[in-house]
Parts: structure tokens; sequence; C-alpha cells
């Protein structure tokens, strides 16, 4: 973890993934991107992949002996999912709350509108994934974009982002600062589709 002292107007980072479930079908993907976009997230990195099923099962190792834990490591072994950087005020919760509930029925119930609400089969099959601390973004970053720095991105473009101009690609699928000449790190690294 970094050491740097952050404003407390800093932007928060969080992980969010599409589970197989939805990158399956292109107009829910379409959809939570669009929900992404519309809630005012910067997408800082992007990238689409195939986890193996050693990856899964070291992600979810806190939940391992429980019922849901087999089917879980496999579902989400079971096809191409999508990883995103997201920063915001706020991040961490505004993600979560726009996923709604963990269990698919609670979630049409209490939050229909959410994304889990919305989409979501079955518990295990609950369309998205969202870190639910600083501590578990930041492994979790370091989890699916080993490339990336925390501590880079605080030094030289959380600044930009947060006061602007930003600039959302729709070919790449990220925000830059758009302020200076060079585009920044983000959009000049091809994003791993
Ligand atoms: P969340 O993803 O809402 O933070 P966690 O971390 O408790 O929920 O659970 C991780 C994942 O495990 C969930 N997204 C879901 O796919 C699966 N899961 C959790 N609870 C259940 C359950 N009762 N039945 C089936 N799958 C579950």
């Amino acid at each position: 973890m970094t050491s740097i002292l952050r404003s407390p107007q800093a932007l928060q980072l969080t992980l969010a993934l599409i589970k197989p479930d939805a990158v399956a079908h292109p107009l829910i993907l379409e959809a939570v991107h669009q929900q992404i976009l519309s809630n005012k997230f910067l997408i800082v990195r992007m990238r689409e992949l195939l986890w193996r099923k050693e990856d899964c099962q070291k992600f979810y190792q806190e939940h391992e002996g429980r019922f849901f834990y087999q089917r879980l490591v496999e579902f989400m072994a079971s096809g191409p999912i999508r990883a995103y950087i997201l920063a915001r005020k706020d991040a961490i919760q505004l993600w979560r709350t726009l996923m709604g509930p963990t269990r698919v029925f609670q979630a049409r119930h209490v939050a229909p509108d959410s994304i889990r609400g919305s989409f979501g089969l079955t518990d295990t099959r609950n369309t998205t994934h969202g870190s639910d601390s600083v501590v578990s973004a930041s492994r979790e970053i370091a989890a699916f974009f080993p490339d990336f720095s925390e501590q880079r991105w605080y030094e030289e473009e959380e600044p930009q982002l947060r006061c602007g101009p930003v600039r959302y690609s729709p070919e790449g699928g990220i925000h830059c600062a758009a302020g200076a000449g060079d585009p920044g790190p983000a959009c000049r690294r091809p994003v791993g589709l």
C-alpha cells in the first residue's frame, strides 16, 4: 500500500468486474458499461480476460469452504470477464450501491433498478463484482492489473483527471486527461481486449 497523503477530495479507485453471464450478452455488457459512464465514474483501465481456475480460487479464498465456493470458482472461469479500474469520489460505495445486493432475489425486491436487480440470473451469476474496501480494492486492482501502480497514478494522473478536462475514448473505452498535449499513460497503453 502507498503511504502518500491524499487530499480529501482525491478520487477513489475500485475494481469492478463484469462476470461471464453478462459478458456473454453484448446488450447487457453495453448496458452495464453505460451505467458506469452515466454515473460519472472515470474508467482508468479496462481489459477483458479469461480467468484461470487457480486465479479464481485465490481471488475468492475468503469464501473457501462455503457451499457456493466451488460453483462460484467454476463459473468465474467459465468464460470471458471484463475488469475495470474505476475512479470517482466514493467509488467503492457507489459502485456497490449501483450493483445492488448480492442475492438476486433480494436485489429484484429491494433494488429492482440496480445492475443485479435488472440483469442478475442467480446468486452466483449475479452480473458484477465490486471491491468492498480500500484495502481490497488495492489488492484486487493489483491482481487484475499487475502493471498498474496506484502510487504513480495518484501522483501523475489523478490530479489531472480530478481537475479536468477529461476525454472519453469510445474506441479504448477509457477516460484520459485531455488538458495536456500528451494523452497520458492510460491512453498510450493499448487496451488488452
Ligand atoms: P459481493 O460480490 O456482493 O461482495 P460476496 O463477496 O459476499 O458478495 O460474495 C462473492 C460472490 O460469491 C458473490 N458475488 C456471489 O457470486 C457469490 N455468493 C455470495 N453469496 C452467495 C450465496 N448465498 N449463494 C450463491 N453465491 C453466493
